[in-house]
């Protein structure tokens, strides 16, 4: 008769053994399996004698039951191990301190476009947003720029040249806007005088240094009416710069100038009264009476509606705001800058 000791004991000792639950079913499969040891004896017990057989199989469903048992705790150890080493790999350090969020701000152009939209808002003027693909008539030949004005070459101007000669409006080129000029010509003619609006936005040039960059902003403004003078220029400008820089000492001075698309025309430059600029004439805007002719392509007699027209660039205004002094810095994206303004 065999030892069941003996074999309960190696089953116990392979299941002790077996390293993950393949194991461990294998090794069971070797004594309870249809094959496996006990299941022998079993099989065994009936070329016993009665008596014998009774006893005997008391003696092997013992040693399959502790075998059964034996399994059962393996079972239960395994999956308890599998069960620890994944809360290990998996655990939560609770206690860390969290990532946080940043901050997001807006960048110092943004700020300076809502600005200036706000203060023109509370004098009543109109914010009018448009295309920048613009078509040569309304970017060059409504603002009265001649033929051949050096502003409308290939060297000046980007022009959009589609591969399926689509980058033509009626044969004639389109062009990156220059200007926000022709979005108050099209404001223009979609509206009745009195007519008052600025135009914000981006506009293209074919000039890249530490001064100038292919993209730049602009925010140009246009009030047309019966008897719109130019003091009311020197009233609306004067009160936007002291509202734009927070200073009633800023002093501005109107500087004969030419545009194509105004006559009388005029630069503006500021002097601030304090801070490390004061005491020096900054060159900022553009300005003057609008054209005649431009008045003609807003659809409008020039004797009878008259007004003015400025332009500034965004870039501009923000530098000598926050005192800036490389253009630069508006296009690197570099966060030691931008988050100054967050
Ligand atoms: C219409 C008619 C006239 C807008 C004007 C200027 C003078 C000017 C420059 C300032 C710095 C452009 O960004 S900049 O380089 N602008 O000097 N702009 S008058 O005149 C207009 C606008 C629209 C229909």
């Amino acid at each position: 008769m065999p030892d069941i000791d003996s074999i309960v004991a190696r089953a116990e000792a392979e299941f002790a053994s077996a390293a993950d639950a393949a194991a461990l079913e294998n090794a069971k499969a070797r004594y309870l399996g249809k094959a496996g040891e006990l299941t022998a004896l079993l099989k065994g017990l009936g070329a016993a004698a009665p008596e014998e057989r009774k006893r005997l199989g008391a003696e092997i469903n013992d040693g399959k039951a502790r075998i059964e048992s034996a399994l059962e705790a393996r079972r239960a150890g395994l999956a308890d191990a599998r069960l620890n080493s994944r809360l290990a790999e998996e655990a939560l350090d609770v206690t860390l301190p969290g990532r946080g969020s940043s901050r997001g701000g807006l960048h110092p152009i943004t700020r300076t476009w809502q600005r200036v939209e706000a203060i023109f808002r509370s004098i009543g003027f109109d914010v009018a947003d448009g295309p920048e693909i613009e078509s040569d008539w309304y970017n060059f030949t409504a603002l009265n720029n001649p033929e051949n004005h050096p502003a409308r070459s290939m060297q000046d101007t980007f022009y959009v040249d589609l591969k399926d000669g689509k980058g033509k409006d009626g044969g004639l080129p389109l062009l990156l806007r220059t200007h926000t000029s022709p979005m108050q010509v099209r404001y223009a003619r979609m509206h009745r005088p009195p007519i008052k609006v600025i135009a914000p936005g981006r506009t293209y040039r074919v000039d890249s240094d530490a001064t100038h960059s292919p993209m730049f902003h602009q925010v140009e403004g246009l009030w047309i009416d019966e008897d719109v003078s130019f003091a009311d220029l020197k009233g609306v400008y004067v009160d936007f710069l002291r509202r734009f820089f927070e200073s009633d000492e800023l002093q501005v001075r109107f500087r004969p100038s030419y545009f194509p698309f105004t006559e009388p025309s005029a630069e503006i430059d500021l002097q601030f009264a304090s801070g490390p600029l004061k005491g020096r004439w900054l060159e900022l805007s553009g300005a003057g009476q609008v054209h005649p002719q431009v008045v003609r392509n807003f659809g409008l007699d020039p004797e009878r509606y008259i007004g003015f027209a400025f332009g500034s660039g965004l870039e501009r205004l923000t530098m000598l705001r926050y005192g800036i002094d490389d253009l630069r810095l508006f296009f690197d994206g570099d966060l030691r800058f931008l988050r100054q303004f967050a």
